[in-house]
């Protein structure tokens, strides 16, 4: 089919190519796949695009050393398939970003999903055509796509950001954003390496890179609280044992993968009784009530255990500063104890909420200050300035380096949403939209854009919750969605601004009564400048969500109009 009408296609040249489907998505990560499926399964003609050249998205794109989930990978995994579920065999406690690469992609074999899914094409821009009652999605490739309906599965932590310091493009050696890391292996043997940031990726990578290199300097602006992961193989029942008790509730890293396995529809249906979607001892104790002895062989137990059940110690370290300031002060104690030289200790110890930034999970993070090849630069007070031809400058002083690693996260929720030039049928912008923050109705659709859909957009539990049963809620809850709009001869859904300005002041409400909300996150955009601040993923727990979702849907989908 030849192109046909104008508008824009972001890149400033007319589309040479123009084809129509009954459903497109943008993204083949988990949510992307998923939603491919179920739609094929409505009977619905539907094509993916997809910026890489692989499924996966997250773990296409992550491939630094050291990446992988932090979330237990019996738990970080699909559940709409009880025959996928039983037959794929996860090996360590927490998976490698290798294997979880493997397991999209079988996922991609099992379900012969490639064939509806376009690689290496990135969506500049989407507009709504009240005409012809369908989206217009444009591509960096000249592609022109056209549908009714329109599903964003760009993901959360998906557009890479990297600062924009003076000088970016001089340095000489090589750089790299660990969100966008080369496919062939890096090796940086007798190298000197800078790396600037200390969140996740950074405290997953350092100790690796430090292996590597012949001198790796650390950049640290802020410092990040982190809890030892104690990775290990998944343990596996011994020959001839039988699976007759129930897995208890609150995931135990002792559990066998055969009693998981034997268990685990009850499994799955206990972890979505937690806020976060993700089965762990939760302690409901007040940590105010314990004597400073017991706090510390609760908060020891949890270390000894590893992995972000430590916020589970009591049920209030995420509500009350006092009881979080006990946990803080701990793992404090515990850097001070592993980090030889005092000065860097302190450093390496973070002030405030524990929490409010993303827990941290490391494998020798702390560790690794003690080599004789590793240097941290506290730059809170002396920013990086600039990149020179030979490294960077920061705090006046001048640093060499052979390669620079960039740690620095993401635009993250918005980012890659925003990055698409997003009109609905008035031709405003997305971006003018939610230039005061992002508004949407259930993190699911944004009032003005009609018959588009957002997969853990800002406003649902999303990050702060397992990701993998987040999306599985939003792709099944689109896809009854459109299940019923064709029963009932319906073309055309949206939000309405009332219902979504109740949400956003539901969402701002519940998140100001949590200890997150109060630093300067990547949840409330702070990591990027000029982003406005507001906390974007929604904080009332997933079962609250869950439960708001359905009763919208029983109440005949109050808060859309459906026409
Ligand atoms: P993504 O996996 O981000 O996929 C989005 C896809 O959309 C990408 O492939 C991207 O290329 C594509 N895309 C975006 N914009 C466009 C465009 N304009 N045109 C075409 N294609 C586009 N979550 C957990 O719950 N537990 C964890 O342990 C965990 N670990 C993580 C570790 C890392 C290093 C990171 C970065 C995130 C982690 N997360 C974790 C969050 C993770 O992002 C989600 O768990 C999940 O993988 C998101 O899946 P998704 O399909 O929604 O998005
Ligand atoms: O990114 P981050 P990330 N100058 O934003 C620093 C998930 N994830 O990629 O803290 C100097 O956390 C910045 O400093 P500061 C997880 O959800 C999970 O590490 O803003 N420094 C910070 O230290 C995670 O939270 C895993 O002061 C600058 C760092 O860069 C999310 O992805 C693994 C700077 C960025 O940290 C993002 O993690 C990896 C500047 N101009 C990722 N700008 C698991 O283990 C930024 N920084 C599951």
């Amino acid at each position: 089919m030849t192109g046909t009408g104008g508008g824009p296609n972001g890149n400033g040249r007319e589309p040479q190519n123009e084809q129509a489907f009954d459903a497109l998505v943008v993204g083949a990560g988990f949510a992307g796949m998923y939603m491919l499926h179920r739609l094929r399964g409505l009977g619905l003609k539907t094509r993916v695009i997809e910026a890489g050249s692989g499924v996966g998205g997250t773990w296409y794109w992550n491939r630094y050393p050291g990446a992988r989930c932090d979330v237990e990978s019996v738990q970080y995994s699909y559940q709409f398939d009880p025959d996928l579920e039983q037959e794929w065999d996860w090996t360590e406690h927490y998976a490698t970003q290798p294997e979880i690469l493997r397991y999209a992609d079988h996922v991609a074999d099992r379900f012969d999903l490639r064939r509806d899914i376009d690689f290496d094409t990135r969506v500049t821009a989407a507009r709504f055509d009240e005409v012809r009652g369908a989206w217009i999605l444009d591509t960096d490739n000249r592609q022109r796509y056209v549908a009714p309906v329109c599903v964003m599965a760009t993901g959360c932590l998906s557009a890479p950001n990297t600062p924009r310091f003076d000088g970016i493009d001089r340095f000489s050696g090589p750089t790299y954003h660990t969100g966008a890391w080369p496919h062939e292996p890096v090796d940086f043997s007798g190298q000197r390496v800078g790396i600037i940031g200390t969140g996740s990726s950074a405290i997953q990578s350092i100790p690796l890179i430090a292996e590597q290199a012949r001198h790796l300097t650390v950049f640290q602006r802020t410092a990040h609280y982190s809890v030892p992961a104690r990775n290990h193989p998944l343990k596996r029942a011994a020959p001839g044992e039988t699976m007759n008790g129930a897995v208890p509730l609150g995931y135990d890293p002792e559990v066998t993968v055969e009693e998981i396995k034997a268990h685990y529809p009850a499994f799955r249906a206990s972890a979505k009784q937690f806020a976060t979607g993700l089965s762990y001892a939760l302690n409901k104790d007040s940590a105010l009530d314990a004597t400073p002895e017991e706090r510390r062989r609760a908060y020891e137990a949890r270390w000894q255990r590893g992995g972000v059940p430590f916020l589970g110690a009591y049920g209030d370290l995420l509500s009350d500063e006092q009881a979080n300031e006990t946990a803080a002060e701990f793992v404090r104690e515990k850097i001070r104890e592993t980090v030889n030289d005092p000065e860097t200790a302190e450093l390496l110890c973070p002030s405030g909420v524990i929490g409010c930034k993303r827990l941290v999970v490391d494998t020798d993070y702390f560790a690794t200050y003690n080599r004789d090849n590793v240097t941290l630069v506290d730059i809170s007070d002396g920013p990086i300035e600039r990149l020179t031809p030979e490294g960077l400058c920061a705090g006046g002083q001048d640093y060499a380096f052979d390669a620079i690693v960039f740690a620095t996260g993401f635009d993250a929720m918005t980012g890659a949403l925003n990055r698409i030039d997003i009109r609905g049928a008035d031709g405003r912008s997305l971006v003018e939209r939610w230039a005061e923050g992002p508004k949407s109705y259930l993190g699911l659709m944004v009032a003005g854009l009609p018959n588009l859909f957002t997969i853990t957009g800002p406003g649902s539990p999303s990050v702060l919750s397992n990701m993998i049963p987040s999306i599985e809620q939003h792709v099944d809850w689109i896809t009854d969605c459109i299940r019923h709009m064709r029963a009932n001869g319906l073309n055309r859904i949206e939000a309405t601004e009332a219902a979504q300005e109740d949400w956003v002041a539901h969402a701002r409400e519940v998140a100001g009564g949590s200890l997150r909300s109060s630093c300067s996150s990547w949840y409330v955009g702070a990591n990027v400048p000029g982003k406005p601040r507001v906390f974007m993923p929604y904080i009332g727990g997933f079962p609250a969500y869950v439960q708001r979702c359905e009763e919208i849907v029983a109440n005949g989908y109050e808060g859309f109009l459906l026409s």
